[in-house]
């Protein structure tokens, strides 16, 4: 008795049919498109736009769709973000997964070791470029000031810039140098035991010196918060007739001014980070932010590298 033998031709295409029926399937049935993530935002400023940066980066790898809501603050400051935009964001991501970093101020390629395809809300304050460093001229084309906020920027600048011209008679080459000073919330007890610490003047006088030796004609404009112990400070130790104290306003137009010198001194915090990273000059950056050993120095690299951009000159 002979059985029925198809042909090897015919077993060919039978098997291929039925394997492509099955990826079908197995594809129908199991396809998951990649989840939603949302950022949490806390702090001021300059760490909600790390925080939007980096996750903006990280959901970018990760093919993952980033979701805001559209009350957040950092949508009123840059309302260009490239991001999903939605009404009670909050409601929508509370059933999502939480995720969270090790290290505040560092880099941490396991942070974004997570499953894609989950909802996810990354509860995490992602203070390095390198989150961001490959999406870099996406950030930098959504971190774009609203035009009322660049022109009262460019008036400020401006302004201090024509009265200083006259009474000096300096105009060629004229090097507008922003500096931000950030003391005052620095030096409360509980942030130094944490082991925050901030620029002296001796800092600020040998950046000053970089620049002075650098260019034969600066003007240094002294940004500071507008808090008490900040100004009083400013008043006594920022002297010099080639330095101008800058009136505060607004925290987005201080930032944006600043953007726009020509380059940045910055002392800490995230303000005067993001505001020389805005700034596409030379940035002098303080570089002894951070008590040896202390709780806070745990957030860091060891050699900060994943804080502070390699091309930003670090003094003490
Ligand atoms: C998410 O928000 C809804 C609406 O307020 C609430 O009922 C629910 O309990 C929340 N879920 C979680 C996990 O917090
Ligand atoms: C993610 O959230 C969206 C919107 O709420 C929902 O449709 C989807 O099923 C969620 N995905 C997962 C894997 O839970
Ligand atoms: C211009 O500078 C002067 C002081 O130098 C200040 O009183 C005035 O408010 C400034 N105007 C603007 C638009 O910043
Ligand atoms: C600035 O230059 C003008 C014109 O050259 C001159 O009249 C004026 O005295 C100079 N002012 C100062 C402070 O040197
Ligand atoms: C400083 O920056 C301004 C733009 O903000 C630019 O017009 C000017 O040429 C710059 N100055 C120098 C010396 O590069
Ligand atoms: C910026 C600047 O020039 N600061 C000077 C202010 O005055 C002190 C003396 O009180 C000088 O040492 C600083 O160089």
């Amino acid at each position: 008795m002979r059985l029925p033998c198809p042909s090897t031709k015919r077993k060919v295409v039978s098997c291929a049919v039925l394997f492509g029926l099955l990826i079908f399937t197995h594809h129908y049935l199991f396809y998951e498109p990649p989840g939603y993530i949302c950022p949490y935002f806390r702090g001021r400023l300059g760490n909600l736009m790390f925080i939007y940066a980096s996750v903006y980066g990280i959901a970018k790898s990760k093919g993952m769709v980033l979701v805001v809501d559209t009350n957040d603050l950092i949508q009123t400051v840059f309302p260009n973000l490239n991001a999903l935009a939605i009404d009670s964001a909050f409601y929508f991501c509370n059933s999502s997964r939480l995720v969270y970093e090790r290290r505040a101020c560092a880099y941490d390629i396991d942070t974004m070791q997570f499953d894609n395809k989950k909802n996810t809300t990354l509860k995490a304050y992602l203070q390095s470029w390198k989150y961001f460093k490959d999406v870099e001229k996406e950030i930098r084309r959504q971190f774009v000031f609203k035009q009322e906020v660049q022109d009262k920027a460019q008036a400020i600048i401006n302004n201090y810039t024509r009265e200083y011209i006259q009474h000096s008679n300096i105009s060629n080459n004229l090097q507008i140098i922003g500096v931000h000073i950030r003391r005052g919330d620095y030096l409360k007890p509980g942030k130094i035991a944490f082991g925050y610490k901030v620029a002296t003047k001796s800092y600020l006088y040998k950046a000053f010196k970089f620049f002075r030796s650098k260019f034969k004609n600066c003007l240094f404009l002294i940004f500071t918060a507008p808090n008490r112990v900040d100004l009083k400070w400013r008043k006594y130790h920022m002297n010099g007739s080639d330095v101008i104290n800058v009136d505060a306003n607004e925290r987005d137009v201080d930032m944006c001014a600043l953007s726009k010198c020509n380059h940045t001194i910055i002392t800490v915090g995230s303000f005067g980070w993001w505001s020389a990273w805005l700034n596409q000059g030379m940035t002098i950056y303080y570089n002894d932010v951070v008590k040896p050993n202390s709780y806070l120095s745990r957030d860091f690299s060891a050699d900060m590298k994943d804080y502070f951009p390699s091309s930003w000159i670090g003094m003490q």
